[in-house]
């Protein structure tokens, strides 16, 4: 039931017909929104003849959704949504996001198919350490779980003494979790003394939400003794699901039957061919309280090409390199954070926490990269210390082609998110 055969190995013209269909019948009720129904024209209330075409719809932004806060996007009348989810915007309105009954039960299903096909079973311990509320995270993945059977704990993040609590009572074999909460995990068990592949059961953990190198998949691979899988989504299109890694680890499978996918040069709007980084751009299929079409993700990545050794037709996302917003520019070079998270992962005296600085002085930006280094180094000289800090810049110079000033401090020192990992925090326009 969890392993959707027909569909995740549907050839490319079924999926593609599949596509179309479910197209038009977004198309035809996202236009029964007050905003959509006017910017789709003759397409909301004909449809397309071929999958091509959407090209010539217009693209939905975050503004758009913020413009028309609450309920311009909403398709149905307002007693049929069942629930809403919201982003906490840093200015202006947030953007609310509504669900149908329907919208909720195969969110559920979408969640159920991923985490089967990753490997996660009946049987598993399901430790949800996201944030339940508005945020997706929490209950977006929870119902997939527990459709899937799974003993789940909806813990929600915090008191990281809580978490390694009831993963020994409850022997959790499978976590949901935050990659930079994950680094955390691993530093705090390594502190206690617990060591998870002794004291704990755990095989499992789904991460996403946040940017994360391949390099901190393997640190959480290899410190907590689990297999580690990339989850994707955004509250706009439902939230975590819609792309999920396979037990190849090579790329996200987005799952087309409900998502239609095109990868855009950000400045043109023109389409990419496969294996070209560029902007995804998101429309759903199936979703009924709030369809989206061409939703403008930010998101940067691109298809990769050729067939999934897992046979599943679904096209393959690479990993997330982070949003067009996310990139740096320090005195004319640009640079995206994961570029210095990718380096500092190849360090093995380098903690679980870190962070990127921006300073303004004399008219000249200054890079300043702050790293947690393990606590024994800290009991060593401060000979090795200094050593280290001249590594780390000299790697970080080579791959970023700005010199930074390098600053190793103590594990537990840097400033902690209750949520997502605020990785930089950019000086120039204070100082
Ligand atoms: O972060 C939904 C989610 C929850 C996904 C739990 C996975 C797991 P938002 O808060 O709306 O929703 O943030 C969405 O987070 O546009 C990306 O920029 C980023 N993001 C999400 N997943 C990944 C990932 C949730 N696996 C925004 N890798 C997205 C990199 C990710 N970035």
């Amino acid at each position: 039931m969890f392993w959707e055969k027909e569909i995740e190995l549907l050839p490319a013209s079924g999926l593609k017909q599949l596509q179309l269909e479910r197209l038009n019948e977004t198309l035809s009720r996202a236009a029964r929104a007050s905003w959509y129904a006017e910017r789709l024209g003759r397409a909301g209330r004909e449809g397309l003849s071929s999958l091509e075409e959407i090209s010539e719809l217009p693209f939905t932004t975050k503004d758009d959704l913020r413009t028309n806060f609450p309920c311009g996007l909403l398709a149905v009348p307002l007693d049929e949504a069942v629930r809403l989810h919201s982003s906490s915007g840093t200015t202006g309105n947030p953007t609310v996001v509504f669900h149908t009954a329907r919208d909720i039960e195969e969110w559920g299903n979408l969640m159920a198919r991923s985490l089967y096909m990753s490997g996660a079973r009946r049987a598993d311990v399901f430790q949800n350490t996201m944030g339940y509320g508005l945020f997706t995270g929490g209950l977006g993945m929870h119902y997939g779980a527990e459709k899937l059977g799974m003993l789940t704990i909806p813990i929600g993040p915090g008191n990281i003494q809580r978490q390694i609590w009831f993963m020994r009572q409850f022997r959790t074999t499978a976590l949901h979790i935050l990659p930079s909460y994950a680094l955390r995990l691993a530093g705090a068990l390594r502190e206690t003394g617990v060591d998870p592949r002794r004291d704990l059961a755990l095989r499992l953990a789904f991460v996403g939400a946040e940017p994360h190198t391949e390099g901190v998949r393997r640190r959480i691979e290899d410190e907590l003794g689990v297999k580690v899988y990339n989850c994707y989504g955004l509250s706009e299109l439902c939230g975590p699901g819609v792309a999920f890694e396979c037990p190849e680890q090579d790329g996200l499978h987005l799952w087309e039957d409900h998502f239609l996918a095109e990868i855009i040069d950000p400045e043109t709007g023109r389409p990419l061919p496969p294996g070209e980084e560029g902007e995804l751009v998101l429309t759903s299929l199936r979703r009924e309280a709030m369809p989206l079409v061409r939703y403008r993700t930010r998101d940067l990545t691109a298809f990769l090409p050729g067939p999934c050794p897992c046979g599943r037709t679904h096209v393959r996302l690479r990993r997330i390199k982070g949003r067009d917003d996310d990139m740096l520019i320090i005195n004319g070079v640009n640079l995206f954070p994961m570029q210095i998270e990718k380096v500092l992962m190849k360090v093995p005296g380098v903690g679980d926490n870190y962070l990127i600085e921006i300073h303004k002085e004399k008219f000249m930006d200054r890079l300043v990269v702050k790293v947690e280094a393990h606590g024994a180094l800290f009991r060593g000289t401060l000979k090795e210390l200094e050593h280290l800090q001249c590594e780390i810049e000299e790697l970080l110079k080579a791959e970023i082609l700005v010199t930074p000033a390098v600053k190793l401090v103590e594990p537990g020192t840097l400033p902690r998110a209750e949520g997502k990992a605020k990785r930089v925090v950019d000086l120039r326009k204070i100082e």
